[in-house]
């Protein structure tokens, strides 16, 4: 984008970008190869045995299988190993590593509205330091939208009520298009904005600027209390309902004998769909909070009931 030098291609802006850039050079070089062979071989016997040359006809073999087995067995090697080279290259994108600077994602129509777990929030603009790896959480508020870097070789749907993720480190400070990538609707096209990769000094003074919002978990506090929440969830609360402190991330014993493990997904439809799966021992009376709850503000709950849960962790 910012630089013409790489035209026809993005830059490679991310960790992830020259694994996928070798995988699609490869695959262009090989079709290439092959419909060069197919184009050369026609063309040539085309003019070698068109009507009226003298080229001998004689003694043309009908029985061809050594050929057919040969262009069968050769490609399966080749075919899997790019298989292989391929999916691995997709694990690596899909994994995202642990500790990774993690950003809430909201889409819609049409925009996209990011959170900060400090509390800060942009909307169509991202900014991020240089040489850290990102995790985006993903979320939607409407329909299918597509969270799409082209500079980080890099793109995941975003769904309404299913998380997604997508990682990259980024390796070169500069200014990337963001753009969705799965049609949604009247303004698709115009649904983008702008990453920006700095510098460490350059992003310190990016967070310095401007009033120090509340923490995303701090916020998410207030939106506990606010909902009413607290009314049942609390210690001393009269409703028989289970303490939310340190769940996070450990086993949770639901009332048909299953067990799931809390995590962001598990933690979102207990609050929107709470007869989805209910906590054992306990009475199905929660309401749910669905259309009362704004998809900012869940976030901001789940980014709450989550740092609950480092505090316990950290205990022996
Ligand atoms: C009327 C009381 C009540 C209110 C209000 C309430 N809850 Fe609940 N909640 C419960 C009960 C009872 C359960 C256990 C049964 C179940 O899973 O539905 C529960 C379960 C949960 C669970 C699953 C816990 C586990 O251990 O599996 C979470 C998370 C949760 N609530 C979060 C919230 C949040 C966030 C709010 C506010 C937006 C809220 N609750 C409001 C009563 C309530
Ligand atoms: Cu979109």
């Amino acid at each position: 984008m910012n630089n013409p030098s790489s035209f026809p291609f993005p830059e490679q802006a991310s960790n992830l970008a020259p694994g996928v850039d070798w995988i699609f050079y490869t695959l262009t070089a090989l079709c290439g190869a092959m419909t060069l062979l197919v184009v050369a071989l026609i063309t040539l016997f085309c003019v070698r045995y068109r009507r009226g040359s003298r080229a001998s006809r004689a003694n043309a073999n009908p029985r061809s299988l050594p050929w057919e087995v040969g262009w069968t067995l050769l490609p399966l090697p080749i075919f899997l190993a790019i298989f292989f080279w391929a999916a691995k290259t997709y694990f690596r994108m899909s994994r995202p590593p642990k500790g990774a600077m993690e950003i809430n994602v909201v889409a819609k129509q049409w925009m996209w509205k990011i959170q900060h777990s400090d509390g800060r929030r942009e909307i169509n603009e991202l900014h991020i330091p240089v040489g850290r790896a990102v995790k985006l959480v993903m979320i939607s508020q409407d329909v299918i939208h597509d969270f799409y870097v082209p500079a980080f070789r890099t793109k995941q749907d975003v769904l309404p009520g299913r998380y997604t993720t997508e990682w990259f480190t980024p390796t070169k400070p500069g200014k990337y298009h963001l753009f969705c990538a799965q049609y949604c609707g009247l303004d698709h096209a115009i649904m983008g904005g702008w990453i920006y990769v700095m510098m460490p000094a350059d992003y310190a003074q990016w967070l310095a600027q401007g009033q120090p919002p509340d923490s995303l978990a701090a916020r998410g506090e207030r939106v506990f209390y606010t909902l009413g929440c607290s009314g049942c969830h609390a210690a001393n609360s009269k409703i028989r309902a289970p303490l939310l402190d340190g769940i996070y991330g450990k086993p949770a014993p639901l009332s048909d004998g299953t067990i799931v493990t809390v995590d962001d997904q598990y933690l979102r439809d207990s609050i929107l769909l709470p007869n989805k799966q209910i906590a054992a021992g306990y009475e199905p009376v929660m309401p749910t909070f669905q259309n009362r709850i704004s998809e900012e503000d869940l976030t901001a709950v789940i980014a709450y009931l989550k740092s609950l849960g480092s505090v316990e962790r950290n205990d022996p």
